[in-house]
């Protein structure tokens, strides 16, 4: 890392204090109480760091926009509207920066203008989207916040520990933090709350929205379809881990009226002064918004209800209405360049400058989120914080979450639902055989183990617990023991031939027990891999390693990992000709938790012809090591021509071959497709994992 992406980086921590404020021991800080040269000093012994910064006359409160709309230390919030407005003027402001250097400039003297959570996703949001900054990773939001990850108790007792340690204690104060302390066993949606509170889904969530945000003059391809697709397969993937511990898949929340069962106590806190994330008590009714202190103006749930209708007409009469009152038609086929998936996710989640009219579909996943998030004080009566659901990095925790995307997934199924089945043309590739699938995890043989790992943050980046302390975060976590996909394929073409394999999760069974159908288990696939071989004609050998997935990132870079130049996985060299686009779904979190007793899964692999899945990209774009089928390509097009979700997107074709297509399994009367029953297995222990290296290999 050179020292313009060091000094960058640096602005990222301590967001809460003042720029001004050196930060910890053997760390830097800058000095921006004058109007002199930024300064860089090292707190301790050994030589001070000085980064000369000139003056910014260009600099004005102008300048800024409505980027000081949003008051220090409040939550800032991508589902409301002003503060999306704010985040983009804050950065079009960085986007103009000349290089890294001028960046680190600008951003540095305002940083104490603007608020805090703001200022950290406009930072952000410029390092990701600015060409000459591509090779600058970002380091884990679970060090940027730690106050979003662990409760305001753990940092508290941290900070008394560091209070009595002797002043030349090295060893660092550790905060453990796992599954059990949160929960008790007398709800049951606490059963999976180890899933929903994982810092790595949370931060895989904080990621995605930067790389994919609504009206900040990012179009980028396929957007509103990744916008689908995206939080459809965190759903199944939830699903899975509730079907794991006994709980019935989750229903989807469309009665707006009616009392939400499940409250929500995050025990977290929205910034540095102890302020509480708003709760939410069991049986709380959404309401009408009528806050004046969140810069959001006055919404009823009738405009929501209002606004799910003109979107379920839209769906049921094949075409959305533009503002002119010209009819866009909903459809699949590609003939206008966008999907009716993706004009739906645009108009939906909503993107006001993508959108077909917003002002007549109006914002509605948005402000969902917002009104869950300020069911408990609609009317700021109490003068309370807004819940967990109005902020990307923390609205997985809460059980609603899940709810609430379910019915956003339901009313994208319908429209799935309108489609044509996949033909057999599209669904077949003649000529090529999967004649066996298999899975090698150590020495078993289809069969996957999950338990516990712990993984270390520097809650110090974040929190500036005084006295340059070392404080580490010790997180425990869900994960499974890395495995190996075993393919054979005959390739009966006569000759070679490029070819996507598209790899699949699901139970077998439902909550009762039972098999399920094809709709049924339809939902519940979870993409685990994507990715192309070239098949020699003949009989071939695939092999590929779980942690390569393209729906997975490795694991997240820690501060440390960024200055010292560390790849984040074995295997991977940080000048690659990869780059890590981040936000792809975290690695330990790809295989469900399974059951102590074994849990039947079955893996779905897909063989599709290269030549109708490929997708002409430029030379000059992006390429992703990972993480693709979530992120797509920063620059580039979506890597993949099929609609996302391929195969199971659509209902089935009534016949395969010559049977009637009841199951999944029937699918796989097709030659290029094979279903394969596994078992996962949970122990309760921490895993201990060996390293391995990365490899596709086709023999
Ligand atoms: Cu990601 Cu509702 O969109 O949270």
């Amino acid at each position: 890392m050179n020292q313009t992406e060091r000094n960058l980086l640096m602005l990222l921590e301590m967001p809460y204090e003042d720029v001004s404020r050196p930060r910890g021991r053997d760390r830097v800080g800058y000095d921006l109480t004058t109007a002199k040269p930024l300064r860089v000093t090292t707190r301790v012994s050994g030589p001070v760091n000085w980064v000369t910064v000139p003056e910014r006359p260009d600099l004005t409160l102008q300048s800024l926009g409505r980027a000081t709309t949003i008051r220090k230390g409040d939550v800032f919030s991508f589902f409301v509207q002003q503060h999306r407005r704010a985040a983009r003027d804050l950065c079009q402001l960085f986007m103009k920066s000349k290089d890294g250097d001028d960046l680190m400039q600008i951003a540095a003297r305002c940083k104490d203008k603007v608020n805090e959570g703001l200022f950290n996703y406009a930072l952000c949001f410029t390092i990701v989207h600015r060409k000459d900054l591509r090779r600058t990773r970002l380091p884990t939001v679970v060090e940027m916040f730690p106050n979003k990850f662990v409760p305001m108790e753990a940092l508290t007792k941290a900070q008394v520990e560091v209070n009595r340690a002797p002043l030349d204690q090295t060893e660092p104060v550790i905060i453990d933090h796992g599954p059990d302390f949160a929960t008790t066993t007398i709800k049951a949606e606490h059963r999976v709350s180890y899933w929903r509170e994982d810092y790595g889904l949370n931060s895989h969530h904080w990621h995605w929205h930067l790389v994919y945000p609504i009206e900040m003059g990012v179009n980028r391809d396929r957007k509103g379809e990744l916008f689908f697709y995206m939080h459809s397969q965190m759903l199944a993937r939830y699903d899975m881990e509730r079907l794991s511990v006994g709980l019935n898949r989750v229903v989807k929340l469309d009665n707006w009226r009616a009392p939400i069962d499940d409250g929500y106590f995050s025990k977290l806190t929205v910034n540095n002064s102890g302020r509480a994330w708003g709760t939410r008590q069991d049986d709380t009714v959404m309401q009408d918004f009528r806050r004046n202190d969140f810069g959001l103006e006055s919404f009823t749930v009738t405009d929501l209800e209002q606004w799910r209708s003109r979107i379920l007409a839209a769906i049921h009469q094949g075409f959305m209405v533009n503002r002119e009152g010209e009819r866009v038609p909903l459809s699949d086929d590609v003939t206008s360049g966008k999907r009716g998936i993706d004009i739906l996710g645009d108009s939906f989640e909503a993107d006001a400058d993508l959108s077909v009219n917003s002002q007549f579909y109006g914002d509605l996943h948005n402000l969902l989120h917002v009104a869950i998030a300020f069911s408990h004080d609609p009317d700021f009566a109490h003068k309370e914080e807004v819940g967990v659901m109005g902020e990307s990095a923390t609205a997985m925790r809460d059980p609603v979450f899940y709810r609430l995307h379910r019915f956003v997934d339901d009313v994208f199924q319908q429209y799935k639902l309108t489609l044509p089945p996949y033909s057999m043309d599209d669904l077949s590739l003649p000529g090529v055989v999967v004649e066996r699938v298999g899975l090698r995890q150590g020495d078993q043989t289809d069969i996957l183990v999950t338990g516990w790992s712990d993984r270390e943050f520097e809650a110090n980046r974040g929190i500036d617990f005084a006295a340059g302390m070392p404080v580490m975060l010790r997180l425990r976590h869900i994960d499974h023991l890395p495995f190996n996909y075993h393919i054979m394929v005959n390739n009966q073409t006569g000759a070679d031939k490029q070819v996507t394999v598209r790899i699949f999760l699901a139970p077998r069974r439902n909550e009762r027990g039972e098999e399920m159908s094809f709709m049924d288990q339809r939902l519940l696939w979870a993409e685990m891999d994507k990715f192309t071989v070239s098949l020699k004609s003949g009989s071939n050998h695939i092999e590929r390693m779980s942690k390569d997935s393209s729906v997975t990132n490795p694991n997240e870079f820690t501060f440390r990992d960024l200055e010292e130049g560390r790849p984040a996985e074995p295997g991977t060299s940080e000048n690659s000709e990869f780059d890590f686009c981040g936000c792809g779904w975290p690695q330990h979190l790809l295989v469900p938790r399974g059951k102590p007793e074994g849990m039947a899964y079955q893996l779905f692999v897909m063989i599709t012809d290269f030549e109708k899945d490929k997708v002409e990209q430029t030379a000059s774009d992006r390429r992703c090591a990972n993480g693709v089928s979530f992120c797509g390509i920063l620059d580039g097009k979506y890597p993949d021509k099929r609609p996302m979700g391929f195969p199971f997107d659509r209902r089935p074709p009534p016949r395969v071959m010559d049977s009637d297509l009841t199951k999944a399994a029937d699918l796989a009367l097709l030659d290029n497709i094979f279903l394969h029953n596994i078992t996962i297995r949970f122990t309760d222990d921490v895993l201990q994992k060996e390293t391995t290296t990365t490899t596709t290999t086709t023999t």
